[in-house]
């Protein structure tokens, strides 16, 4: 009988007991629901982007189901980092062994100089820099979209905390790569593409937007060709060598497979809880971990990026 793959991975400093992430803004927002999606078999999960001090969040409605994914512009509701402090301690508390990467939104390089000197002091293994949030004016994309902006907050970041840093880029910028490269000299040890896309959804009866906001994240099945070219953008750059974190529309075993072939070292899976429920995370590592069997791999890390070394196309089988 075969031997089962090895799905342990490491990225950015975290090791991982298989590719499949909780991603940030789903079952995030307590200690019980980060919880839920590890007893759905998340290998690690990503908090609920947290600022200094407590957000409202936008206006309802705030979330609309579309028929190939999702549009939300929650607006970055939290209880700022004091707060949230006690749901990751419980976390903790109950999942010890659980990697927890706390998702960071800032306004300025001074609030996020400031985030990453909080979460120095926070039991996480890791913290994600938010640069892309598509539903603000201040954070997010303001920062995502040029390689100055993020260079200079993952940097901040950088000075206050010493252990994993990613950076979660947005495709609103005019070259990934360089958005990468800056990150990487800013001192990410891991980066994260994609965050949600901006999209607009119009009621025809109302003649308005269906989003109080007007327009929103869109997320789900839809986006995951242009997230995974994403990944395929910066793994085939050869520019860029800190390691790569997929996310954009992953629903299945076979959408992860695609994203570490193209040269993701993990996945983050966010939407695809509500196409499948939260055994969701369990459903896909199972289902990667067939694909490898049937197809005689011996682990997920050796597929990392098989489909770049057979591009431009090698005859297959040979
Ligand atoms: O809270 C949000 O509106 C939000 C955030 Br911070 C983000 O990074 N991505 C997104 O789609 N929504």
């Amino acid at each position: 009988m075969m031997e089962r793959p090895v799905m342990e991975v490491e990225v950015g400093g975290v090791w991982l007991s298989h590719p499949v992430i909780l991603a940030s803004g789903v079952l995030n927002e307590t200690a019980a629901s980060m919880m839920r999606a590890v007893e759905g078999g998340a290998a690690a999960v990503v908090t609920k982007s947290i600022s200094l001090a407590e957000r409202e969040g936008h206006p309802n409605p705030t979330f609309v189901e579309l028929r190939t994914g999702y549009l939300n512009s929650m607006g970055v509701p939290n209880p700022g980092i004091e707060h949230y402090t006690k749901e990751i301690e419980r976390f903790r508390e109950e999942m010890p062994q659980v990697p927890v990467i706390l998702s960071l939104y800032g306004e300025s390089v001074e609030e996020f100089e400031e985030l990453g000197r909080a979460a120095r002091t926070l039991p996480v293994e890791a913290v994600e820099v938010n640069l892309s949030c598509p539903n603000v004016e201040e954070g997010g994309i303001a920062f995502g979209k040029d390689p100055d902006g993020v260079y200079s907050a993952v940097r901040a970041v950088r000075r206050g905390f010493p252990r994993g840093v990613w950076a979660k880029l947005t495709a609103h910028c005019p070259d990934i790569v360089e958005a990468a490269k800056a990150a990487e000299r800013g001192g990410a040890d891991a980066l994260v593409a994609i965050n949600t896309l901006k999209g607009i959804a119009i009621d025809p009866y109302l003649a308005m937007p269906v989003l109080a906001s007007g327009t929103g994240g869109y997320s789900g099945e839809g986006i995951k060709p242009l997230a995974l070219e994403k990944v395929w953008e910066l793994a085939s750059s050869g520019e860029v060598e800190a390691p790569i974190v997929g996310s954009g529309g992953i629903t299945t075993g076979l959408d992860a497979v695609e994203f570490l072939m193209a040269g993701a070292a993990a996945v983050e899976v966010g939407s695809a809880v509500r196409r499948r429920g939260v055994g969701v995370f369990s459903q896909i590592r199972e289902e990667i971990e067939a694909f490898l069997v049937e197809e005689g791999y011996g682990s997920a890390g050796e597929i990392v990026g098989l489909a770049l070394e057979r591009y431009p196309h090698e005859e297959v089988g040979e």
